[in-house]
């Protein structure tokens, strides 16, 4: 026993010893008053000249959360303010947040709960074999490609045999590796799906009998693993890319085909918005973009992200507005106030190049503009803002239930639309 703590910590120290430290790295928060702020804050969005990670991109309707390393803090903070910025600071110390979230972790049994922790991806994995067996009659789990580094992209597939062919409902998460909390509200979908309790009481519509929905639930496993093992804040995919030398990775909600390279997304190989060098040049987006298009009468489509507390409606890629803007703008309010009702959490619903900012090349454009899917979404799950990312494990179950009354919103208005 004692041989097998001291292995344990023995390999959580290695582990430790191989991450990338956060620490003392400040989350400042700035508000862009007009376009000028806007681009000086893209301007250092796209210099390397500081250790800086964008949490959201320069926007002139919400605040743009930058991590800086500690090295460039005071230097930042000095250019920022001279500029006119009112620069808040929101994390003294982001590897806090991180330790906080690792114990949690530490603390969980085995057999963890995926309501109340975060899985790695083979606990997540197994899960979904798990659910599939026990649910046979309903699940199909199938691969729907790998990854760069060769993992299985994993396609679940719940349909109930009624006899009558169904329009098709697709779903997406954890295409960006650190946006942890959007695999868990995948995993609530389909533990819900299947599960007549999940189906809200109040839930006028039989779902299964409504739609076939397909669901891969984590788009980027090797960004997810690397979460996991080495940097908690790593975004891209971990693809190797000729002309990047040793930078690694491509940005997976910027590689579709809808304004491939436009705004909000970058040519340079070590941004976090990098967009690959051409559509569906990462293996990831290409297999999930047959997948969907294999599926027959595919009717809606949802990204799962994080965070922000918005629920955006196309396009991302340009501020025009959408032909059917008005419909999708009344589904999302209908779904943020079933949300609100059962979390009183507010999320804000728009088109997202009009809400948050623009940026090209993603999917729920891709399958709007491209695939005439009239329903695509993109939720940006809690918390609003601080503390980002680290969106600590016990509220998980509660960032599950309310997303999955606002869903079943959604499904419900989709079924007569
Ligand atoms: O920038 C993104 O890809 C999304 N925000 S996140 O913080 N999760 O990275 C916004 C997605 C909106 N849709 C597109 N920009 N295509
Ligand atoms: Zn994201």
């Amino acid at each position: 026993m004692w041989r097998l703590l001291v292995l344990t910590a023995c390999l959580s120290g290695l582990a430790a010893a191989e991450r990338k430290s956060y620490r003392s790295y400040k989350l400042i928060s700035v508000q862009a008053l007009n376009e000028t702020q806007v681009k000086y804050l893209q301007s250092i969005h796209d210099t390397e000249n500081y250790e800086v990670d964008f949490f959201s991109d320069p926007s002139l309707i919400r605040t743009t959360d930058i991590l800086v390393a500690p090295w460039d803090y005071g230097r930042l903070n000095n250019v920022l303010r001279q500029a006119g910025f009112d620069v808040k600071v929101m994390v003294e110390d982001m590897q806090t947040l991180i330790d906080e979230e690792m114990m949690a972790m530490a603390a969980t049994p085995l057999n963890f709960d995926y309501r109340n922790n975060y899985p790695t991806l083979d606990q997540a994995y197994l899960l979904i074999d798990d659910l599939a067996s026990k649910y046979s009659d309903l699940i199909t789990v199938t691969t729907l490609g790998y990854s760069h580094q060769g993992r299985a992209l994993k396609q679940v597939k719940i349909s109930k045999n009624t006899g009558t062919s169904k329009p098709a409902i697709w779903i997406e998460a954890t295409t960006h590796a650190r946006e942890w909390v959007s695999l868990s509200v995948a995993l609530g979908i389909m533990h819900n799906l299947v599960n007549a309790h999940g189906n809200t009481e109040k839930a006028s519509l039989d779902l299964l009998a409504a739609f076939d929905w397909y669901i891969n639930p984590i788009h980027n496993p090797d960004g997810y693993v690397y979460t996991h093992t080495t940097d908690r804040l790593w975004r891209k995919n971990r693809q190797i890319i000729s002309g990047c030398g040793s930078i690694v990775g491509v940005d997976l909600n910027r590689n579709w085909d809808v304004n491939h390279g436009g705004t909000g997304s970058s040519a340079s190989c070590s941004s976090d918005t990098f967009h690959g060098g051409s559509p569906f040049s990462a293996p990831e987006t290409a297999a999930l973009k047959a997948a969907v298009e294999a599926t027959p009468n595919v009717k809606a489509f949802f990204s799962f992200h994080s965070y922000s507390q918005l629920i955006l409606l196309p396009y991302a890629y340009t501020t025009a507005t959408a032909p059917n803007y008005n419909v999708l703008k009344t589904m999302g309010d209908n779904a943020a106030n079933a949300l609100y009702e059962v979390s009183k959490r507010r999320f804000t619903v728009g088109a997202a190049a009009q809400i948050l900012y623009a940026a090209a090349g993603g999917a729920y454009d891709y399958f709007y503009v491209r695939r005439g899917i009239q329903y695509s979404f993109t939720y940006e799950l809690r918390p609003s803002g601080l503390p980002y990312f680290e969106l600590p494990a016990r509220e998980i179950a509660a960032a599950i239930d309310e997303t999955w009354a606002s869903f079943v919103s959604f499904a419900e208005q989709i079924a007569v639309a």
